[in-house]
């Protein structure tokens, strides 16, 4: 009986999990939503299989199924990626960073990475894949103003340390990195150059933002759910046509850090990049057309809108300030929106040192693209900011007023048979 109470508590919270971000406008810069097809994939029966190895090469029967689609989406992913290898069994953005970290390093070497005070993910840090890799770890010197490593005094840098692995990519990424110099630096010491793509993977996918296997990257690795709009889990892809090095990259991941992996997410990933060929070009151009609408809106309202100078941003991401550095008032704008029917995070921002109380916020557009949302959606979205945060009106007046605006976005688009986003609430 006690069970029963528990499952139906569960059951309740995944529903209403499922109505709060009906009702609420989505604007976590990592997160997207499921196409209809991409859903039908991972709800599958390939859910309860295991599979090991590659197509074709098993470590367990009845994966003749499983191969025709993982060889599918490798076909695709190479396309859409325009790259000459893929891997697309890892699990998440980090899974993948490990997998790589374990096939190009060893104990004991040098990397050099974005720190996580100036955007770099936690993989990319002692306290994460890094660290777990024993690796010797030293940032780029970073540019303030213009939100990327300050070229010059990072390619001294890279000269002067050696590393044998030069990663590259941020969490909190405005706009490309000028990856051709600093790879350049990186291979001319002998290093390996490393590019993560998790938050951008959509925008080079569809030819907005860089090119970074046509930069200098040897290896990219992302995650397959943030602005690439497919479920969760992770690529790695390369350029290399060495067979050697493909075989290290595969290996990183299995036996390297998955065993059996998740296979209805390989399916959802396939038809995700089935998908991404026939609209991602234009979804991605939608995006960042929409987020720099949104930073330009929220200027207007009076925000602290970060990187004036360079048009606030070329990403899916805004930045905003609010209050001192370090002063929590990131945090409290955070929940204050969220109480309105907003949905952010909270975000260290230049300067900023405490990860609990930052003065910043990191804010997304590919969900609320993917809605269905354009240009004008942003002034509205921009006018609930200045609402809550400015005018500081009652957070209940402004989220039922957001339910309401967010009754018109209801659909997922950007896919074939477009169809309800929350089914079944
Ligand atoms: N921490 C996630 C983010 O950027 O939101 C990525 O793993």
């Amino acid at each position: 009986m006690e069970n029963e109470n528990t499952i139906s508590n569960i059951l309740q919270a995944v529903d209403d999990s499922g109505r709060h971000y009906r009702d609420s406008i989505p604007m976590i810069a990592s997160e997207n939503i499921l196409s209809p097809l991409v859903r039908r994939a991972c709800n599958s029966d390939l859910h309860g299989r295991y599979a090991e190895g590659l197509p074709g090469k098993r470590y367990y029967q009845g994966c003749e199924d499983f191969d025709t689609i993982e060889s599918i989406g490798i076909a695709t992913a190479k396309r859409v990626f325009n790259c000459k290898f893929a891997n697309i069994q890892s699990t998440s953005g980090t899974n993948s960073n490990l997998g790589v970290l374990k096939a190009l390093t060893k104990p004991g070497q040098t990397i050099t990475a974005v720190s996580t005070a100036d955007g770099g993910h936690i993989s990319h840090a002692r306290m994460g894949a890094v660290g777990m890799r024993g690796l010797n770890l030293t940032t780029y010197p970073w540019d303030e103003d213009r939100m990327e490593p300050d070229l010059d005094a990072a390619v001294s840098m890279i000269r002067e340390v050696q590393p044998n692995l030069a990663l590259f990519g941020q969490s909190v990424f405005l706009f490309p990195t000028p990856l051709r110099e600093l790879s350049d630096a990186a291979h001319e010491v002998g290093a390996k150059v490393m590019y993560d793509g998790a938050h951008v993977l959509g925008l080079i996918a569809g030819n907005q933002f860089q090119d970074p296997l046509n930069e200098g990257a040897d290896v990219m690795t992302g995650s397959s759910h943030k602005t690439f709009p497919g479920p969760q889990g992770g690529f790695v892809l390369s350029n290399s046509d060495d067979e050697k090095f493909q075989k290290r990259l595969n290996n990183g991941i299995f036996p390297g850090v998955c065993s059996s992996y998740h296979l209805h997410h390989v399916a959802g990933k396939t038809v995700a990049l089935s998908e991404f060929e026939e609209f991602g070009a234009e979804y991605a151009k939608n995006i960042i057309s929409n987020a720099k609408s949104l930073a330009e809106f929220l200027a207007e309202e009076g925000f602290d809108v970060l990187a004036e100078d360079r048009g606030y941003t070329a990403s899916h991401q805004v930045l905003t300030r609010h209050g001192g550095i370090d002063s929590g008032a990131g945090r409290d704008a955070a929940l204050i929106l969220e109480k309105s029917g907003i949905i952010t995070n909270m975000n260290m921002l230049p300067g900023d040192s405490k990860a609990m109380s930052p003065s910043g916020l990191r804010l997304g557009t590919p969900e609320i693209t993917r809605l269905g949302m354009s240009n004008d959606d942003m002034k509205d979205i921009a006018k609930f900011f200045s609402r809550a945060l400015i005018r500081k009106e009652d957070p209940k007046v402004i989220q039922n007023d957001v339910k309401e605006f967010k009754s018109n976005f209801q659909t997922v688009n950007y896919c074939f048979e477009p169809s309800l986003a929350y089914p079944g609430l």
